[in-house]
């Protein structure tokens, strides 16, 4: 039997945006995504916009005693930065209601929460001043995360900044799947490194106020692996690692830009505007602990034409489409548990074996009504899913990675921005057409039993 340590967070992780609902109600400003999906529905797989999310403003207390169900002791959600702060300033009382309910609810039912501050959620009002592009979000973010701290620190002890900052930067200024949606590599240095600068300034304040409890970041961790072990193909893979893992691993966890990365940057003239200060900022505000998001991992070769200054990644990397992978023909990701026993050892090895949890992890399913049977969601394929990825998370934290819980996106089927409901991720199954109606999917059975058990066999 494979048993985990005593104490191991079992639970899912979601979002305030993908699963509060009641959008522009109950004093809620508008988002980026309210306004994409106001002005472009049709982008929007099934003209489902961010009022359709799952409704647990109004379903949070049904939701806490399905956590209890499953055996979850912990879940990740994140407050929507819109709803506390409509205009970024004044603190909107319904939001901190609902919160502190929230919390406690969990609480009194034995879930922890682990709270993010931002998940892809930009309020309006900051992106009509450019958003992350614009210097004045580093304090505007800070702001708001020492309102967070304030307003629930009694209630949370551990806080993550942000969720995937690498997903928004290259969504929104390199490949079209969030807003605004541009092309421009520069821009997205800028915004990445802004992004930076507001993860480490939502840590100086959590520290320097002397808040109780611990915070850490979640970063998207798709490892590298290389076509070959050629040096072109092996400069590809360190590229790739490069600029998708070390850009926010290293500065959150030891407090430092690589200098490979820096030289990188500047020998493509991508290099972002810094002030002084900046270094300071960024090498005394280290995180307590991590969270790694893992789906799937990144197959890279040298690119055909490297000689070029780089437009986008791919200038330095290519992606190479290796013949052995093993796809989820559901949702066309490939299937590669042993990345996460490699991740393990990363963190081991590479991480000053800092306290760690898998944040997200999890199998999407396109049109998943199809596996219903006999009134339930015969997800068996999510089972294995989720068997393989905790059999190598297990063997890495039996050589000592200090892995700490796992949690699985997501809980009940969620809201996923341009891809609405297209892939279904849940334990429960969400019907759209009955009021959101929650209903346990055969993996969430299954999760029950292995959270009784601490394991499986
Ligand atoms: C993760 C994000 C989530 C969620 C998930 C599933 O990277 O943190 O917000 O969207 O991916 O994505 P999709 O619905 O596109 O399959």
């Amino acid at each position: 039997m494979i048993k985990f340590p005593n104490n191991f967070l079992w639970g899912a992780a979601a979002s305030a945006p993908q699963t509060e609902g009641h959008d522009l109600l109950n004093g809620k400003s508008m988002t980026t995504w309210d306004k994409w999906f106001e002005k472009n529905p049709e982008l929007f797989n099934q003209r489902q916009g961010p009022q359709d999310a799952s409704n647990v403003y109004e379903m949070y207390h049904e939701d806490v005693l399905n956590m209890v169900k499953i055996g979850m002791n912990s879940y990740r959600t994140s407050i929507s930065w819109a709803r506390l702060l409509p205009d970024g300033v004044h603190l909107n009382v319904e939001a901190v209601a609902f919160y502190r309910h929230y919390f406690q609810d969990m609480l009194d039912n034995g879930i922890e929460p682990i709270i993010n501050l931002f998940h892809f959620d930009m309020p309006w009002w900051l992106m009509e001043k450019g958003g992350w592009e614009n210097r004045q979000s580093v304090t505007a973010f800070a702001f708001y995360a020492r309102t967070a701290f304030e307003q629930f620190g009694d209630l949370v002890h551990k806080w993550t900044t942000f969720n995937e900052p690498m997903v928004h930067i290259e969504s929104g200024y390199l490949y079209g799947y969030h807003y605004p949606a541009i092309v421009d590599f520069r821009k997205a240095v800028q915004v990445g490194y802004h992004t930076l600068l507001a993860h480490v300034s939502a840590v100086n304040e959590f520290k320097k106020n002397n808040f109780d409890g611990k915070i850490g970041i979640i970063l998207n961790v798709s490892p590298a692996y290389s076509k070959s072990t050629e040096e072109a193909d092996q400069q590809a893979k360190e590229y790739s690692d490069l600029l998708n893992i070390k850009s926010f691993l290293d500065p959150a966890v030891k407090g430092i830009v690589p200098e490979k990365l820096v030289k990188l940057l500047a020998d493509n003239h991508l290099l972002p505007q810094v002030e002084l200060g900046d270094a300071y900022l960024i090498s005394n505000n280290c995180i307590d602990f991590i969270g790694i998001n893992y789906y799937q991992p990144c197959r890279v070769q040298a690119p055909a034409n490297s000689n070029n200054i780089a437009k986008k990644p791919e200038g330095f990397f290519a992606i190479y489409d290796w013949p052995d992978k093993r796809i989820n023909p559901y949702r066309g990701w490939e299937i590669y548990p042993e990345a996460l026993y490699d991740v393990a050892i990363m963190m081991r090895d590479e991480y000053e074996n800092i306290p760690w949890y898998v944040s997200e992890n999890g199998m999407g399913v396109a049109d998943e009504e199809r596996f219903m049977n006999n009134g339930m969601i015969d997800d068996q394929y999510r089972i294995d899913f989720i068997k393989e990825h905790l059999e190598q998370l297990h063997k890495g934290i039996e050589v000592g990675s200090n892995c700490f819980g796992y949690h699985m996106w997501t809980f009940v089927d969620c809201w996923s921005w341009l891809n609405g409901y297209r892939n279904r991720y849940g334990f429960y199954r969400v019907d759209l057409d009955n009021h959101f109606k929650r209903s346990i999917k055969k993996s969430g059975l299954w999760f029950k039993e292995m959270t009784e058990n601490n394991g499986f066999f």
